[in-house]
């Protein structure tokens, strides 16, 4: 992660599935509260999440992202190695991606969640990450946190995505880290930071905050859900294919709405002036 090598079993560890607890929600709910994330194998059918990637790596290939000769399904990296986070114009063309992540499907299993009925926030995060990049440790509130608190991220990895392609990694127990909530957990970053990475560094993380990693495999169309105070990153993709995910939003429609995460524009939020550097919040902070 970022350049060091976490080892399993010392520094990072397995996630674990909840698809034996699925139909219980009492049980999801304890799950959550306990671990700060619900990993879900095969959540959506496997062939429309395919179908979907093939919409994404057909508009990556149309932009010369992918390697010459290669098969537009496999997402091989093309030689300037470009990485993407969509705009939000660009994912509206997708529309097979955003009836995935606006499916029924996952609507009902929020409804049942969080007893409600459910919106999902406009902004949608699809992501293909080139080779060497990463995702440093962040939690989601410093960039979404002006609504609920009570809004949950789905990461859906949008093809087989193996460790070495970079795949989602969580701090074990920093949902549940007081000081950290207490603290980072309520600043924003378009507000009062100049970056939402809370650090760059996985092993200055642990030491920080006690906690190890888990990370795991996905295959095509598993979900891992969590909330907005558990610490994740993302581990450095290793390989020469695109990692392509995406990470969406949800919460019951009855509760407050981050706004700036709704409407035509919902990637363009304006940053206030004077803010401070990661390094100097954590100064006061004391963390
Ligand atoms: O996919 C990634 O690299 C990071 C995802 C993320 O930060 C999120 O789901 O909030």
């Amino acid at each position: 992660m970022n350049g060091k090598e976490l080892i399993f079993g010392e520094t990072i560890f397995h996630l674990r599935d909840s698809n034996d607890i699925f139909d219980d929600s009492a049980a999801l709910q304890d799950r959550m509260a306990k671990d700060g994330y619900l990993l879900i194998r095969d959540f959506y059918d496997r062939r429309t999440v395919l179908e979907t990637r093939r919409e994404i790596l057909g508009f990556m290939d149309n932009e010369s992202m992918l390697k010459l000769g290669t098969s537009i399904e496999d997402g091989v990296i093309g030689s300037d190695n470009r990485g993407i986070s969509f705009p939000h114009e660009v994912v509206q063309q997708f529309p097979r991606f955003l009836s995935l992540v606006n499916s029924q499907q996952i609507m009902m299993l929020f409804e049942r969640f969080l007893g409600g009925s459910i919106l999902s926030l406009d902004h949608k995060w699809l992501r293909a990450t080139p080779s060497g990049q990463n995702t440093s440790a962040h939690c989601d509130i410093v960039y979404m946190g002006a609504g609920t608190k009570n809004l949950y991220i789905v990461w859906t990895a949008l093809g087989d995505v193996s460790l070495d392609m970079g795949s989602l990694a969580v701090c074990l127990g920093s949902h549940k880290h007081q000081k950290l909530i207490n603290t980072y957990g309520v600043s924003d970053a378009h507000q009062d930071l100049l970056e939402g990475w809370f650090s760059r560094d996985a092993y200055e993380v642990m030491e920080t905050l006690g906690i190890k990693w888990a990370s795991t495999e996905f295959g095509a169309g598993d979900i891992i859900i969590f909330g907005m105070y558990l610490m994740h990153g993302s581990l450095d993709n290793n390989s020469e294919f695109y990692r392509v995910s995406s990470d969406n939003r949800y919460q019951l429609a009855s509760e407050p709405v981050d706004w700036r995460h709704m409407g035509s524009t919902p990637d363009q939020i304006p940053k206030k002036e004077n803010r401070i550097t990661m390094q100097e919040a954590r100064i006061k902070w004391q963390i």
